[in-house]
C-alpha cells in the first residue's frame, strides 16, 4: 500500500488539500482509497513560517514510484509552488512516504521518506490510517514510532474536517 503526505501552509490551506486530493484521484492511474483526518501542525525545520495543515492519503496506483513522484511534482507546480527555501513555506507539498515495502535510494527519490519516523505531522495522520503498518527499514510499527515521540503538542487534529474522496 502506498502513502502520500500532503501539506500546505500558504493561501487557503483547506481548499488546497481538498483540490489536490481531487486532482490525484482524477488520474486514471491513481485511486485515493483513504484519507486521514486533517491536522494543524507547527512548522518544523524553518520555524518562522505559518502553521501547516497536514494529512496522509492512502492510494492504489499502477505507476512506479518514480512516475508517481513526477506526477506529484507536476501537481505541486500547478499550485504555483516556487521552491525557495528548503523546508520553507509552500502552497502545496506532496511527499511519497511509503511505497509498499519498497526501499529506494536514488538521486531525487528516497522511500521510505527519510524523515517519516521522526515527524509527528506525518506519523499522527499515518497512525490514524494504519497503526500496525511496519516501517520497511526500521521494522517498527507506525504506532510504536508515534508513541516514541512522546506527547506531541505540535500537532492538533481538526475535528470535523475531512477530505472528501470522489471518483
Ligand atoms: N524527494 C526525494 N524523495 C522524495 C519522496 N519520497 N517524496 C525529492 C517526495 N519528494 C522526494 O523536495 C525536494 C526533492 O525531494 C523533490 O524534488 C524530490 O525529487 P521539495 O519538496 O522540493 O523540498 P522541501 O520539501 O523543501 O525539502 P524536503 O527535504 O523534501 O522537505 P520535506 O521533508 O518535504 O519537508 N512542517 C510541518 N509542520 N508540516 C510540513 O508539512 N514540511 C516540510 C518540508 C518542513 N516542515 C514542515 C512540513
Ligand atoms: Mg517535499
Amino acid at each position: 500500500m502506498i502513502y502520500i503526505g500532503i501539506g500546505a501552509n500558504l493561501g487557503d490551506r483547506e481548499k488546497t488539500l481538498q483540490k489536490a486530493t481531487g486532482i490525484l484521484n482524477a488520474k486514471p492511474e491513481i485511486a485515493v482509497v483513504a484519507a486521514s483526518a486533517v491536522y494543524e501542525t507547527a512548522p518544523i525545520g524553518v520555524t518562522d513560517q505559518p502553521y501547516f495543515l497536514n494529512a496522509v492519503l492512502q492510494v492504489h496506483t499502477s505507476l512506479s514510484a518514480r512516475s508517481l513522484l513526477n506526477c506529484l511534482l507536476a501537481i505541486e507546480s500547478k499550485f504555483g509552488r516556487i521552491r525557495e527555501t528548503r523546508w520553507g513555506p509552500r502552497t502545496l507539498d506532496l511527499d511519497i512516504l511509503l511505497y509498499g515495502d519498497a526501499i529506494i535510494d536514488q538521486p531525487g527519490l528516497q522511500v521510505p521518506h527519510p524523515h517519516l519516523h521522526e515527524r509527528a505531522f506525518v506519523l499522527a495522520p499515518l497512525c490514524d490510517l494504519k497503526p500496525d503498518l511496519k516501517h520497511p527499514v526500521l521494522g517498527q510499527s507506525i504506532q510504536f514510532l508515534t508513541e516514541s515521540l512522546g506527547m506531541d503538542l505540535s500537532v492538533r487534529k481538526i475535528e470535523g474536517l475531512n477530505l472528501i474522496i470522489e471518483k
